[in-house]
């Protein structure tokens, strides 16, 4: 393997939300939240890492909305770029940067990229035929058109994808077009764009997928890939890969910068995930670095790139971003393509069109201080691997019956107990039990897991691991009963509440990467201050040193909050 993990250095991505709307809880739990805790870990580490991110500001999605709402493209952005980057921040999302590709700058380097890729013979300039809204006087490409999917007939797919089955479509491979500007049939008109000849990149990007090997040398390990990612690129590319249109015929976006390229844009799937590169150029600016350590072969000594998206995004990190960076010539190519499945809400698909989400900005604002409920439930629930379900219920059930039972009472139990015999001072540890050693063994191993699902992205995994702390810490408690030995065996008292004053220190750093706010809020109980991954030493409360007084973590979730959330949902849904 050429990358050995214990020094390399990461450049991690969260895709770029499309600042047309707000962030919905879908997006956090399949791809902000496991990137931020992923993030939060390396950290730990003392890893070399940046988490990048920013809003995507191009492409018919904000147009659409902008003509939706009757304000310019503009306004929509800026809107929604705020909106965004505060719900992110509230809930602790933890970017080092988080631009826009409305930016100058990333108008500028995108155009950069297009030019030496049309340069260097990488693109083909075709006339063709394509569908244009004589009412409108607007060619249709991506979400301008709909029409029947011709994989699986399901009608209102887009011109680029089908949201149904997730086939990757050309607008003349849809049966019936519509316009979705008039709602009428579309005629031919002749025009010209640029493509990228992806029919010429199968064979090495198989491989690359497959067995991580492009020209005989290893650049990642497949086993580490999850299977559905691999398993969509393989089909994508045995399936054969088409010329793909990288220009459109469009004034909101990159200007195509070439010549007798008037009215035409860059198509936005070339121009969003270079969205990742300008983010970092502007963040190296402000911080007195070197942009390319983070992204170029030459100066990116070990690096990995990880890019944390939604399924329906893989066939763009995985197999066109991949083109474009290795025809460019400069780049690494990513390291792992870590992809979502879908959340769905109280039994539905999460849909912004019939307002069937619940909307983060508006549960920080009515939830402010319970951000780390939230992410412990889209964690728990997190769709990994298969379609998951987010419901008030389960929230509630989560929230009651692990936080606030397990969780809060474990780390509240020790420290009335410490107030409670020791006025608050950490009592000395004396002679060891078996039982002892087996809860200092069982955190050890804990920690290994932890780190061990982290590393390969199984966050969900990870999470339960550190939730088994809390239950090892109760079942010790309850198996010690400290509350009756006290009265007669003190000394054994001592060493019993030093053991759970250890696994309280141990709860704060292993649930650091997933829910922050708790854990430091756990640290300054105990007085310590220890925000690094516990390698080799565990974290000890030193006997003498000075406890807090108790304060809950986390309150119950009473029947009518689900009710009130329910009904909410119900009633602001069209
Ligand atoms: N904005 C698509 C999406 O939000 C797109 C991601 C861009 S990542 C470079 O699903
Ligand atoms: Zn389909």
């Amino acid at each position: 393997m050429k990358n050995k993990q214990s020094n390399s250095s990461y450049t991690v991505t969260a895709a770029l939300p499309y600042a047309n709307g707000p962030i919905h809880l879908g997006h956090v739990s399949g791809v902000y939240l496991p990137a931020d805790i992923y993030v939060r870990y390396l950290r730990m580490k003392k890893k070399d890492v940046l988490f990048l991110c920013g809003s995507d500001e191009h492409g018919a999605a904000i147009t659409l909305r902008a003509k939706k709402e009757g304000v310019t493209p503009k306004q929509i952005v800026d809107k929604y770029h705020g909106i965004i980057k505060k719900s992110f921040s509230d809930l602790g999302i933890s970017f080092d940067v988080f631009h826009r590709t409305s930016e100058e700058s990333h108008h500028k380097t995108a155009q950069e990229f297009f030019e030496k890729l049309w340069k260097d013979g990488k693109f083909i300039e075709k006339k063709s035929e394509q569908y244009f809204d004589q009412k409108h006087q607007q060619f249709l490409a991506d979400r301008y058109i709909t029409g029947t999917c011709p994989k699986c007939q399901t009608d209102g797919a887009y011109g680029d994808q089908c949201e149904s089955c997730g086939a990757d479509l050309s607008p003349m491979d849809l049966i019936s077009p519509t316009s979705t500007l008039s709602g009428e049939k579309p005629v031919l008109k002749e025009t010209k764009h640029w493509y990228l000849p992806m029919d010429r990149h199968e064979e090495w990007l198989r491989e690359w997928v497959r067995d991580g090997v492009v020209d005989g040398e290893q650049f990642h390990n497949p086993k580490e890939w999850r299977n559905q990612v691999i398993g969509q690129c393989l089909s994508w590319i045995d399936g054969g890969l088409r010329p793909r249109a990288m220009t459109r015929d469009l004034d909101w976006g990159v200007k195509v910068p070439i010549e007798n390229a008037e009215g035409k844009v860059l198509y936005v799937w070339l121009d969003a995930p270079i969205g990742y590169i300008s983010a970092t150029k502007h963040w190296a600016e402000q911080n007195n670095k070197d942009w390319k350590k983070y992204w170029c072969k030459k100066e990116a000594n070990n690096r990995r790139l990880i890019h944390f998206i939604g399924k329906d995004n893989i066939v763009f990190h995985a197999i066109i971003f991949p083109i474009l960076l290795k025809d460019h010539g400069e780049f690494i190519l990513p390291y792992n393509v870590p992809s979502s499945e879908f959340l769905n809400l109280e039994g539905d698909k999460f849909s912004t069109s019939k307002n069937w989400a619940v909307w983060l900005h508006e549960y920080l604002s009515s939830y402010p201080d319970k951000e780390d409920e939230l992410r412990y439930v889209l964690t728990a629930i997190a769709p990994e691997s298969k379609d998951a379900e987010f419901t008030w219920k389960e929230y509630q059930a989560r929230v009651n019956n692990e936080l606030v039972a397990i969780f809060g009472n474990f780390i509240n139990r020790t420290v009335v107990l410490i107030n409670k015999y020791y006025d608050g001072i950490a009592p000395k540890r004396h002679e060891l039990t078996e039982k002892d050693n087996e809860l200092i063994d069982s955190l050890n191993l804990a920690k290994e897991k932890i780190a061990k699902n982290l590393e390969l992205y199984r966050i969900r995994e990870a999470q339960l691991e550190a939730m088994n702390i809390a239950r090892a810490g109760n079942k010790y408690l309850a198996e010690q009963e400290p509350w009756k030995v006290i009265k007669t065996d003190e000394q054994r008292v001592e060493t019993v509440l030093s053991l759970s004053l250890q696994v309280c220190a141990t709860l704060s750093i292993a649930f650091y990467p997933f829910l922050p706010k708790t854990a430091l809020r756990i640290q300054k109980l105990l007085g310590l201050n220890e925000c690094y991954w516990f390698e080799e030493k565990s974290v000890c409360v030193e006997a003498g040193a000075l406890i807090e007084k108790p304060e809950m973590l986390f309150k119950k979730i009473e029947d009518d909050f689900v009710d009130k959330e329910r009904e909410r949902l119900k009633l602001s849904s069209k």
